[in-house]
């Protein structure tokens, strides 16, 4: 909350606003090049309505991703980005949250770029528990490279690797992040019901550890009315819901009939509720706050890595290998 208290006059009342309050537009930049209706489009604003509601110091929040349409995210927000290789989201972020235990670190990563070349950054993330809140956004397929199957392609899909339909089932992300050592947070959100989109998201911010949210979003364009039956059919929809989960409006209620009470402390009916496709199960599946962070494990978190202190570091090390003339080698 902005504090008034000291100003000494109203001009500076006014700039202290101007600095500290921030607008939607403050975080928006450029136009999206994704194609209309991409489900991309529906996860950038939640992610920038949350930005706005907890007033984020642009300065102080980063958003990372690998390669894919899905990690164009961070070129639509004006804070600071780092648009990574593919597969490497993960340890880009963990790289910065380490160094800067102070920034709001996001990531947007796809199903082919967490789940299939991410996927053993993926593993040791989830292990790693580092604060930040991971966007896997799910459309099944390699959308930028134009409809090669991905790790989560369902049985059967045509795509240009698979013209015969692809042969395997399709990798379930929830269950396999339910799966790994440490994990503190998962969840499960569609692009196409925006309201808990954007509950899950704040969520998962305010969740200190890794926070892993899958995403099903839609791709209009390599598989148009791939995600129709559940969209267009709310009984095939499970909303999830809890005290320390996700609220169900009313109006969402009267569309949503289909619902459950579960615990997200619950992890062995997390991975029951999280192994069923139909209806999809959406909500905070499981949330544990006793899960160490590295970054504390590692560092007093109130130390920042200044450029001054990794220069000073980095001489350092370089020192010990420098070959030093006689009368100036040091004592
Ligand atoms: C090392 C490397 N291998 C392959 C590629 C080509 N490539 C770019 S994006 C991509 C897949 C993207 O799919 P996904 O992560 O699902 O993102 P989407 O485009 O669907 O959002 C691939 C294979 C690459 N850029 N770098
Ligand atoms: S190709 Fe698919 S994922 Fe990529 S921008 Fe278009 S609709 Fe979105
Ligand atoms: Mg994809």
């Amino acid at each position: 909350m902005t504090d008034f208290s000291p100003c000494v006059s109203g001009s500076e009342c006014l700039l202290r606003m101007y600095e500290e309050h921030h607008e939607i537009e403050d975080y928006q930049k450029g136009v999206p090049r994704w194609c209309t209706g991409c489900g991309d489009n529906a996860i950038l604003t939640a992610v920038q309505r949350l930005c706005r509601d907890e007033n984020l110091v642009p300065e102080k929040t980063l958003f990372v991703s690998g390669i894919g349409c899905s990690s164009r995210l961070p070129h639509y927000m004006n804070t600071y980005g780092f648009h990574g290789i593919h597969g490497r989201a993960f340890p880009i972020a963990e790289g910065a949250k380490l160094a800067r235990p102070d920034l709001n670190v996001f990531v947007s990563t796809g199903d082919g770029d967490c789940c299939s070349i991410g996927a053993g950054h993926w593993i040791h993330a989830v292990r790693y528990n580092m604060d930040m809140t991971v966007m896997m956004h799910d459309n099944n397929i390699y959308g930028l490279t134009k409809k090669q199957a991905s790790p989560t392609s369902p049985i059967g899909l045509r795509t240009s690797t698979t013209p015969r339909g692809s042969y395997l089932e399709a990798l379930n992300p929830l269950t396999v992040t339910l799966g790994i050592t440490n994990v503190s947070f998962v969840a499960q959100a569609v692009d196409w019901i925006p309201e808990v989109l954007y509950q899950i998201v704040s969520a998962a911010f305010h969740h200190k550890g890794f926070s892993f949210i899958r995403i099903l979003q839609r791709c209009p364009e390599w598989l148009p009315g791939q995600m129709d039956p559940w969209m267009h059919d709310p009984q095939r929809v499970l909303l999830l819901h809890h005290g320390d989960g996700i609220q169900i409006s009313a109006s969402l209620a009267r569309t949503y009939t289909k619902m459950d009470e579960h615990d997200p402390a619950d992890l062995v009916r997390a991975r029951e509720v999280a192994a069923c496709v139909d209806p999809v199960p959406v909500g905070i599946l499981y949330k544990n706050h006793e899960v160490p962070c590295y970054e504390d494990l590692r560092y007093d978190s109130r130390v920042l890595r200044t450029a001054r202190l990794v220069q000073e570091g980095l001489e350092a090390e370089f020192d010990k290998f420098t070959v030093w003339p006689d009368e100036m080698a040091p004592a």
